[in-house]
């Protein structure tokens, strides 16, 4: 046998054992040497076959790694459908995660059994793919049509428990795994069972048929916007209840590979390993002794301060909020309790989870309980001085070896640290609004930040659930430095003859989840004003966010003023384009000169993305961003960005940079070199054909 798969007799029993960490993915070793356990077990004179897992979990799922490669015979569904057809009882010891190829291997066993804190599901949505080993065809079977879609387009692992109750699993155990397997199978064999092949069982169609299917569809059309995997997992799951199984297997595999081969799957499989990558410490951080952080303080109790305290509150750590009076603090712990409590009636967490997490948190003007914080993190007002003064009182007051984090999201860190005797103590920790929903974290490494103060905050941003990346010191690091460029463009095209629709229409028509001026109406025009009327090297130039400058002149904040760049019904978030806008844009754009001309989806597209891609290149060269991954990972996950493109620098890799490359140079010729000469690495990947590092 093969050191990953191991064969073994426990009496008459047969005992497979996968043993590939880290997570046991069916490489094509796994397989070769499954198929060769199975062959075994069919000769030899063992009474039945328990497949189990050696290290933390069972199989979880096909081997990721080996997409886009050509195929490795044996493929995953031949190996699944010998061992389905083997004449002797199959049993399935589950513990871990058993995801995607993983639970197809448990269900073409015959008999399953789980350990209760395991998990099971059919992830592969997320991946852009299809459950493509048997899993739209066995799913259905065990646990019926409805539940096996939901699985199969949701994504979500259930529980063991859960599991059983729906007739993926037959048995949920507490005790120590393989014994309880092995005991399960000589109960089985003295009872006399049989093989008992999936395939072999007749779906349920009760009141499932066409429609049913094509409305499923219908409904993840608006569900899932712009995904094409889960419309193909309804037609395989349709296929696989009403084709014999051959030819279900047949159909579904050719969707499978059209699947495997879309820019959408290569993109969605991009950012799984992108955010893996992300989270690699550099080597001058990765042995550093984490510091130990249980107790938090949090520095100001507005929207941004309240959403992080949230977070950790859920996270099981307990938070202290500083705010700097009553009032304030007041509305702090309301804003904090409001939200949980609207998430409690909406069934999303119960009254016991919801007073443990109030527990964890505590509202307080004292500002000298930070002295006991293990980490403060400030968000505050975004002002440089304001934040140098309140780090100096951090300084003053925190016990040596606390973390101080700023949340700012322009601020100089290294500026904030000097305002410290304790710089190697300061780090960035950026979040994006809510600070307690998305999902991404910039970990600001300040010039002076220590290794061990990284290491311990990329450690503690994962332990609450974000995804963080680790970037470098410059005016917005790396997202916000790179949407400067990106809004910079659509507002150029706004002076030069486009709408506010027609720049939003075409973005969110590429796929954003808004455009940049809907954006802009939705954050506050009066932000991005602010940021930029502080800006010492701001463009001597006039037409630079003009139109954003105006409106936020004139009181247009956006939806907070019921106008920006769209009209809003009062407190409403329904966008109408405003003839008076528009009438204003053209009216300064023959002020400052500016020709007027029609101007396609396409330019609007090109010019904002290129814009943006320019700038990351130029993030990368500099070393403020890691990875061009990196940069996906961030535009994926805190800017709305469509994850079935990868990011920005992989949709420009998609598209070829060498064509990227001509168009920034068109466009250099078009509208001058101020803002359109290619960065270095750009023009050196697109000559050598290399990848964007
Ligand atoms: N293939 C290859 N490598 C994988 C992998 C996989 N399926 N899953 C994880 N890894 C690597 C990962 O890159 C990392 O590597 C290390 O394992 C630890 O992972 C035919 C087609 C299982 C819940 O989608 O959800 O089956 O960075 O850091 O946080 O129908 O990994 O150490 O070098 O994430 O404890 C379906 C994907 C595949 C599950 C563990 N399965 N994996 O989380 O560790 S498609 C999935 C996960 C499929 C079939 C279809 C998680 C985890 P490195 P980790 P973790």
């Amino acid at each position: 046998m093969s050191q990953t798969v191991s064969y073994t007799r426990d009496g008459e029993l047969a005992v497979v054992t996968i043993d590939n960490p880290p997570v046991n993915a069916t490489s094509q070793a796994v397989r070769a040497g499954l198929l060769e356990a199975i062959n075994r077990a069919v000769a030899d004179d063992s009474r039945a076959l328990v497949l189990c897992c050696a290290g933390r979990t069972f199989i979880a799922g096909a081997d990721i790694t080996e997409f886009g490669k050509p195929p490795l015979a044996p493929a995953l569904p031949d190996v699944l459908d010998a061992l389905e057809a083997l004449p002797k009882p199959v049993i399935v010891a589950i513990h871990g995660t058993a995801l995607g190829g993983g639970l197809e291997a448990a269900m073409a066993g015959h008999y399953r059994i789980a350990d209760s804190r395991a998990k099971l599901g059919l992830p592969e949505v997320k991946l852009g793919l299809l459950p493509g080993a048997g899993g739209t065809r066995r799913a259905p079977r065990l646990m019926g049509v409805k539940p096996s879609l939901e699985l199969m387009t949701g994504g979500a692992p259930i529980s063991a428990e859960a599991a059983r109750a729906s007739g993926l699993v037959d048995r949920v155990t507490q005790d120590a795994l393989l014994p309880a397997a092995l005991a399960y199978a000589r109960e089985l064999l003295a009872a006399g069972a049989t093989p008992r092949p999936t395939a072999a069982i007749v779906p349920v169609l009760d009141g499932i048929d066409t429609a049913w299917f094509a409305a499923e569809k219908t409904a993840l059309r608006k569900s899932a916007r712009g995904r094409t995997a889960p419309q193909r997992i309804v037609d395989a799951l349709e296929l696989g209840v009403t084709l014999p199984p051959a030819e279900a297997a047949l159909r579904t595999r050719e969707m499978f590979l059209e699947l495997v081969s879309s820019t959408e799957s290569k993109a969605l499989r991009h950012l799984f390993f992108a955010e893996r990558e992300a989270a690699k410490l550099p080597a001058d951080c990765r042995d550093a002794t984490r510091r130990t952080v249980e107790r938090i303080g949090v520095l100001g109790g507005g929207t941004m301060g309240a959403g992080i305290a949230m977070n950790f509150a859920e996270s099981g750590l307990h938070v202290t909020v500083i705010e700097t009076d009553d009032a304030a603090a007041a509305r702090a712990l309301e804003r904090i309790r409001s939200t949980w409590q609207a998430a409690r009636a909406k069934g999303r967490l119960d009254d016991a989870t919801l007073a443990k997490r109030l527990e964890r948190v505590r509202v307080s003007t004292e500002f000298s309980l930070m002295a006991d914080m293990d980490l403060v993190v400030e968000a505050i007002f975004e002002n440089l001085q304001v934040k140098q003064e309140v780090f100096g009182r951090l300084d003053a007051v925190c016990r040596p070896g606390a973390i101080l984090a700023s949340n700012t999201s322009y601020q100089d860190l290294d500026a904030i640290a000097a305002a410290t005797s304790r710089p190697a103590d300061v780090i960035g920790m950026h979040y994006f609004s809510p600070a307690n929903i998305m999902k991404l974290l910039e970990v600001v490494r300040g010039a002076k930040t220590a290794p061990d103060v990284v290491a311990t905050v990329m450690d503690l941003a994962r332990r609450v659930g974000k995804i963080p990346a680790l970037v470098g010191v410059c005016y917005g690091f790396v997202g916000n430095r790179m949407l400067i460029p990106y809004g910079r463009e659509a507002q150029m095209l706004l002076l030069e003859g486009a709408t506010p629709s027609q720049v939003d229409g075409a973005m969110e028509e590429f796929g954003m989840a808004m455009g940049p001026c809907a954006v802009g109406d939705l954050a506050g025009l009066d932000v991005g004003f602010r940021a930029r009327s502080s800006r010492s090297d701001r463009p001597d130039d006039p037409r630079w966010f003009r139109v954003g400058d105006m409106l936020a002149e004139q009181g247009r904040f956006g939806q907070k003023t019921g106008a920006g760049f769209y009209l809003y019904e009062a407190g409403g978030r329904e966008r109408r384009p405003d003839p008076a806008v528009e009438q204003m844009i053209r009216d300064e754009a023959a002020r400052l000169g500016v020709a007027q001309r029609a101007i396609s989806a396409t330019e609007i597209v090109e010019r904002l993305m290129y814009a943006m891609v320019n700038e990351g290149c130029r993030a990368l060269e500099e070393g403020i961003a890691q990875r061009a991954s990196d940069i996906d990972l961030i535009y994926a996950n805190g800017y709305g960005f469509p994850a079935v493109r990868g990011g920005p620098m992989m949709y420009a890799q998609t598209v070829g940079l060498g064509d990227v490359l001509a168009r920034i140079r068109a466009f250099r010729e078009q509208l001058g070199p101020r803002y359109w000469e290619p960065s270095a690495l750009l023009v050196r990947c697109a000559a050598s054909g290399e990848s964007l590092p």
